[in-house]
């Protein structure tokens, strides 16, 4: 996942999993390799979630010394993600659905414009468990494809790892608390609703039934039901992607779904 020269960028949301995630590769890789932060400021202001979160990641960086990189969304992209749940709602789509393409395509450019190799996020064991079983449910092979601990990098991507995808939430959570590191407790007011916490708390009953359970599925998927999938995305060389004719960014289609997002938010501004 991560190679010798590589040039790390973390993903840091102010979360316990990020939190941790900084402070365990600055204490093993940080005499080798060159590590900083970056904190998408999305402008969700209820519960001052993004301001609460902004300040745990800059709390972090100082105690660390990791150089931290903030991008607001509002003053880089013109629109917040406050502005884009009200606005996207109406058509049927979850805030969160709108933010995780956003999140990818500001992560993904800022490192190709700061010259990281890898993007490192914070997804723990029982993400990677809840959103592979959703995907399971609705037999969505195309997202099912998608399930990766790691995707290498190509001409318009920077590689992205998920470290932590092997280790349980309460890990982490574990390690936050002895660690005393400030992370934000309160959930994003647009967190997905019944469904998906549902399927997390399905999860944790899956696993006090059948010990090391989620490890399992995770694992059995990787490794003997992902591979028989018609469509390897994991493979950087098959992803078929051209760049976006707005932004240059890379896309399947002609014009990049960050770019339709923010046209339709900001009136073409
Ligand atoms: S910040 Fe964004 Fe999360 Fe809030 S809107 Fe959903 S994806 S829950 S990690
Ligand atoms: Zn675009």
């Amino acid at each position: 996942m991560i190679e010798d020269e590589d040039r790390i960028l973390v993903a840091l949301s102010g979360g316990k999993d990020s939190v941790t995630l900084l402070h365990i590769l600055t204490k093993l890789l940080g005499e080798t390799h060159e590590i900083e932060a970056l904190t998408i400021d999305l402008g969700i202001s209820s519960n001052n979630y993004s301001e609460t979160s902004l300040e745990a990641a800059v709390k972090n960086c100082r105690e660390i010394g990791t150089k931290l990189n903030v991008v607001k969304l509002g003053d880089e992209y013109g629109f917040t993600i406050g502005d884009a749940v009200s606005n996207l709602r109406k058509n049927g789509r979850s805030p969160c659905s709108i933010c995780g393409i956003v999140k990818r395509y500001v992560l993904n450019r800022e490192a190709l414009r700061r010259g990281f190799d890898t993007i490192l996020t914070g997804h723990n064991l029982d993400d990677e468990t809840t959103v592979l079983l959703s995907n399971l449910i609705s037999g969505d092979i195309s997202l099912l494809a998608r399930t990766h601990p790691f995707l290498g990098a190509n001409q318009v991507m920077a590689a992205r790892g998920k470290p932590l995808s092997e280790t349980p939430e309460r890990e982490t959570t574990f390690y936050a608390t002895i660690r005393k590191l400030q992370h934000v407790t309160a959930e994003c007011p647009y967190a997905s609703g019944a469904s998906i916490s549902a399927l997390k708390t399905a999860t944790h009953k899956m696993e006090e039934v059948r010990p090391g359970a989620m490890l399992s599925l995770y694992r059995s998927f990787l490794e003997k039901i992902k591979v028989s999938l018609k469509v390897p995305e994991d493979k950087p060389e098959s992803r078929k992607v051209v760049p976006c004719m707005n932004c240059g960014m890379p896309t399947s289609g002609s014009i990049c779904s960050f770019c339709k997002i923010r046209k339709e938010l900001t009136n073409g501004h």
